[in-house]
């Protein structure tokens, strides 16, 4: 029993949806912990590690060229929701502003309220990744990770850290928090990688 708020997908709709999830109908919050308050005056971005170390302003992250994106996005507690659509800044884009070390392979992500999530730098500098301000037109609620949160569409959403403020440029593989607690490294929901085994 699914219940009116998971639906099996059907149609066009199940080649979409990666096996072992269902459709949620509205847009639900997935959260471990509080949701941090995070004002924009005094927002803050940072990159260290493998990189020249830089901090962001809003209003310099901001002046970064704006992008429109529709995403589909799969939580690996089992729901996903088709068709997303956000305003953000493309992480490719983001990236010419800043100067990583060649060679860096992996990279974590840092989060107010102290999340944080593994990714490979492959995996992080596709073009269909962006940071997010805005959701449907509206500005990026807290809960949905307001003022600015991270979307990577192609892995489960754990990788999608919400209230994003640095990203670490790593020599070697570190784990981040639910990577930490038995999530799989990558999480690549096509090929169902949920736990680490
Ligand atoms: N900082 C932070 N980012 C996070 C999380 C979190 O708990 N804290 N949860 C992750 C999980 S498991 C999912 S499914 C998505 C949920 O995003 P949503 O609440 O906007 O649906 O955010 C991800 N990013
Ligand atoms: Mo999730």
């Amino acid at each position: 029993m699914l219940g009116k708020f998971f639906q099996k997908p059907t149609g066009e709709d199940a080649m979409r949806v990666p096996p072992g999830q269902h459709l949620a109908s509205g847009f639900p919050v997935l959260t471990y912990g509080e949701t941090p308050q995070v004002d924009t005056n005094t927002w803050e971005f940072r990159v260290w590690g493998s990189v020249i170390p830089k901090v962001f302003t809003w209003d310099d992250f901001m002046k970064l060229p704006h992008s429109e994106f529709t995403a589909d996005f799969h939580c690996v507690t089992r729901w996903s929701k088709l068709d997303v659509k956000w305003t953000g800044i493309k992480v490719t884009d983001f990236i010419k502003a800043i100067e990583v070390e060649r060679l860096v392979k992996h990279v974590m992500e840092h989060c107010y309220g102290g999340y944080t999530t593994n990714i490979s730098i492959d995996d992080l500098l596709r073009e269909e990744n962006f940071f997010a301000f805005n959701l449907f037109g509206e500005p990026l609620s807290a809960e949905h990770g307001g003022p600015m949160r991270l979307v990577v569409p192609h892995l489960y959403a754990w990788k999608s850290a919400k209230w994003i403020n640095g990203l670490e440029f790593l020599g070697s593989e570190e784990l981040g928090f639910w990577e930490r607690n038995g999530y799989h490294k990558r999480g690549e929901p096509w090929a169902e990688e949920r736990y680490s085994s």
